[in-house]
């Protein structure tokens, strides 16, 4: 076939911090050497593109980086993926070169790790323009746009039998909170665990703590909704700090016997991470940090809590191989043997984008899947 053009589509354009998306004729170029051009399918909102949305300074930007979506068209080099191929993105690539790559363990690619100034990996450049000015992208991926481009290492092909608009979770939300549980935490049969944050990543430790056989499954979370929802998902117990007179470690500890075997934080609050530290167990408690902080990242901690065995671990992506691990995940999926329908409450036309990001920052949805 002859070589990609460029493409002229819908894409939801972030001029400003904070300002509404705007939707754009946006073009977007062909995939350059090993990359591809995607066809969005469905995309959801995590709390990053929010909190990004928010606090950062790159604009023009397009957000979006829990995708899936079909292949248009491949750069040059590329022989693992063919116009046609399901695909889900992933935010931090593997190149399968690279000393962290080669290494086997789940980590961050030395070359196409977290993308963090809104350019391609490859030549610190943009693959969109609107109105004749280039716009940034948001972890490589940039999924709100009914087309984008994204390295191939960025992408994981998955059967065409998958429903797409399911598994765009397994991108971020999903898999980020069953890995916390099961890679980084390794819960084990009858265990006590303590949850921080009860939206869809702390939701999907839950589920990966379940899966464990975890005997009890604490949750802590001040907004009311989420702990009432958080039941169908297999919460024993819930603690809204809010309802507290003690400090929260104080109840926690009160309630297991001296401090849980596993905490995880998963709200992205360095106080809040003091706090799950406090609340696991001396001489075997472990602590996974999960959340992202959007302000004050710097975290306290008295040394003693170490001394007296106890552990402080922290993954991005549930340190999944994000790139040959997912498929793995899909598959359960498919078999029945996770659960992801259940964290999307809402569903929105890609023209109403705007309404999700408020769903997402009045904390009234866990997942709002948006369809192209
Ligand atoms: C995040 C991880 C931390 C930096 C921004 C992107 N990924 C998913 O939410
Ligand atoms: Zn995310």
């Amino acid at each position: 076939s002859s070589a990609p053009q460029v493409i002229t589509c819908k894409g939801a354009v972030a001029w400003g911090a904070g300002e509404a998306l705007v939707m754009e004729e946006v073009e977007v170029s062909p995939p350059q050497p090993l990359e591809i051009r995607i066809k969005v399918v469905s995309t959801s909102i995590c709390c990053s593109d929010l909190a990004a949305w928010k606090h950062h300074t790159i604009f023009p930007r397009i957000f979006g980086h829990e995708a899936s979506g079909v292949v248009e068209s491949v750069g040059q080099g590329v022989t693992e993926f063919k116009e046609g191929d399901h695909v889900l993105t992933v935010f931090i690539g593997e190149c399968m070169s690279c000393k962290m790559c080669k290494s086997g363990k789940s980590t961050i690619c030395q070359v196409l790790g977290l993308e963090k100034k809104g350019l391609m990996h490859s030549d610190q450049k943009t693959r969109f323009m609107v109105k004749g000015k280039p716009v940034y992208h948001y972890c490589a991926v940039s999924s709100f746009s009914e087309y984008t481009v994204v390295h191939s290492g960025c992408a994981v092909k998955i059967s065409p039998h998958v429903p797409l608009e399911k598994v765009c979770l397994l991108s971020c939300g999903v898999a980020a909170g069953l890995g916390a549980a099961w890679n980084v935490a390794d819960i084990s049969k009858g265990s006590t665990v303590v949850i921080f944050g009860l939206g869809t990543v702390g939701l999907s430790v839950v589920q990966g703590a379940k899966l464990r056989g975890a005997s009890r499954i604490i949750g802590v979370d001040n907004n009311p909704r989420k702990c009432e929802n958080a039941k169908a998902f297999g919460i024993t117990e819930v603690v809204d700090p809010n309802s507290c007179k003690e400090p929260i470690a104080q109840v926690i500890k009160g309630i297991t016997d001296g401090g849980a075997d596993f905490c995880f934080e998963c709200v992205g609050d360095s106080d809040m991470l003091t706090n799950a530290l406090e609340s696991c167990c001396d001489g075997w408690g472990v602590t996974v940090a999960l959340g992202v902080p959007r302000v004050k990242p710097k975290i306290s901690a008295h040394y003693s809590l170490f001394l007296r065995g106890r552990t402080l671990k922290g993954s991005i992506f549930g340190g999944w191989k994000p790139k040959s691990d997912l498929p793995s995940l899909v598959e359960k999926y498919m078999n029945k043997e996770i659960q992801i329908d259940d964290y999307i409450t809402h569903n929105l036309p890609f023209d109403e984008i705007n309404k999700a990001f408020n769903l997402m920052a009045e904390g009234k949805c866990l997942r709002c899947v948006i369809h192209m």
